[in-house]
């Protein structure tokens, strides 16, 4: 379904009275307010291809009703999120959930709604159908090399749809692993895996990047191959300088502080983006600030600080996506609250004081530290974000529109109330 611009600006002009009077309350304590507009115009989160159907868990999945039967369904829900938050415009897609078999047609749908394709990613924590080998003991880890050889290959077939796309990333996320103590080797199974993805760089174009995601757990349950960030690091210093750290928030045990993990990693230039999700106990994939919205204010503030420091344009020098799974809610209205909590937690970081934060720290003034950046986490930036999607040509209230159009019904009314997306 189209979204016709009209009918925002409809909305728009509705919305517009009360937001002039909250965005003017707020613009006028910020310092620098056109440069954070445009850093917050400029700001964009992918959305993956993955996350457009309602996910389940083992226990079930209750499908909603209007979900994308094809990719073109689904590139056509980003493009109704796309019109509606104008934060984002890009696709993700997950291989072989979503095959472009014709990729010039593809492209040209994407186009079509002002989109682009983000990073790429692989699969093989699944077997498909017709596959030689099985990846139940792993794929890129694997002690036997015709399942180490078939992972690679699978992933070089991967950048080349990335390629057709125009995409320039290719992000790994292995299931690889162990269930039991003793099960395998962590150094042969961490040399098969460096040695796997060191033919997945190879096999790069010139100015493609590797993304290597961790994970501590799930789905092997007594060690993951690429566990934590320190063993992604590993990999990607020994790979080179198209290989970086990919930092899931979901992929941390309790109460890590993600926050320092970022700081670090983009400190050695390593930093290689997000997939951002919410959770409370593990890899919950819930919405985007629905559990720890300080944590996510924090993570930005690292970010903020951090690239500044190495004169790194926020917006396009790391890879932002969202990986979520939405088993209640309706996932178009789940992916735009979670790019709406990204922005807040973005420009909510903007408003920092560095300079003060900076001279707090040299004084060790740890209570001054706070106040500065609590100062900024409980400043109410929703209009300065509405603002910066307002003069992009979104709507002042993305979500509000998305029902009062009735965007859901009319998708059932297309669709069908009963369809499947495919993904997790
Ligand atoms: C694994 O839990 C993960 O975070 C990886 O990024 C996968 O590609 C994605 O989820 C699949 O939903
Ligand atoms: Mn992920």
């Amino acid at each position: 379904m189209q979204i016709e611009k009209y009918k925002i600006d409809e909305l728009n002009h509705q919305a517009s009275s009360k937001h002039e009077r909250a965005f003017e309350y707020v613009a006028a304590d910020v310092k620098d307010l056109e440069s954070v507009l445009a850093k917050l115009e400029a700001f964009n989160v992918a959305i993956p291809s993955w996350a457009l159907g309602t996910g389940g868990t083992r226990f079930g999945r209750f499908s909603g009703g209007g979900e994308p039967r094809s990719l073109e369904e689904k590139i056509e829900d980003v493009g109704a999120i796309q019109a509606l938050n104008k934060s984002s415009n890009s696709i993700s897609l997950h291989i072989p959930w979503d095959i472009p078999s014709n990729a010039d047609a593809i492209k040209a749908a994407a186009a079509h709604h002002g989109l682009r394709f983000d990073a790429v990613n692989s699969n093989t924590f699944q077997d498909q159908k017709d596959q030689q080998h099985s990846f139940k003991y792993g794929s890129l880890h694997h002690v036997d090399k015709a399942v180490r050889k078939q992972a690679v290959e699978h992933n070089i077939e991967v950048i080349k749809y990335g390629v057709e796309l125009g995409s320039n990333a290719l992000s790994v996320w292995l299931a690889d692993g162990s269930n039991f103590p003793g099960q395998l080797n962590f150094r042969g199974a961490f040399q098969n895996t460096l040695e796997s993805l060191q033919e997945i760089y190879e096999a790069l174009p010139d100015d493609w990047k590797v993304w290597v995601e961790y994970k501590p757990y799930e789905p092997n349950f007594y060690s993951t191959t690429i566990g934590d960030w320190g063993q992604s690091l590993l990999l990607a210093n020994k790979l080179g300088p198209k290989a970086s750290t990919l930092v899931d928030l979901g992929h941390h045990l309790p109460n890590t502080n993600i926050e320092q993990i970022v700081s670090l990693l983009l400190m050695e230039g390593k930093l290689a983006g997000f997939h951002f999700n919410d959770s409370k106990y593990g890899d919950d994939d819930l919405t985007v600030g629905s559990i720890n919205p300080y944590q996510l204010f924090l993570i930005f503030n690292e970010l903020v600080e951090g690239m500044d420091a190495r004169g790194m344009t926020h917006a396009t020098d790391i890879g932002w996506m969202i990986d979520a799974s939405h088993n209640l809610k309706d996932p178009i209205e789940d992916l735009l609250q979670s790019v709406e909590a990204i922005k807040i937690a973005y420009a909510q970081a903007l408003l920092v004081d560095t300079a003060a934060l900076k001279a707090a720290q040299a004084a060790n003034d740890a209570v001054q530290a706070q106040e500065i950046l609590q100062a900024a986490y409980r400043t109410d930036v929703r209009s300065l974000v509405a603002e910066a999607r307002l003069r992009a040509g979104g709507a002042i209230n993305p979500l509000a529109a998305y029902r009062s159009l009735d965007v859901r019904g009319n998708l059932i009314k297309e669709r069908g109330a009963k369809t499947v997306a495919t993904g997790l």
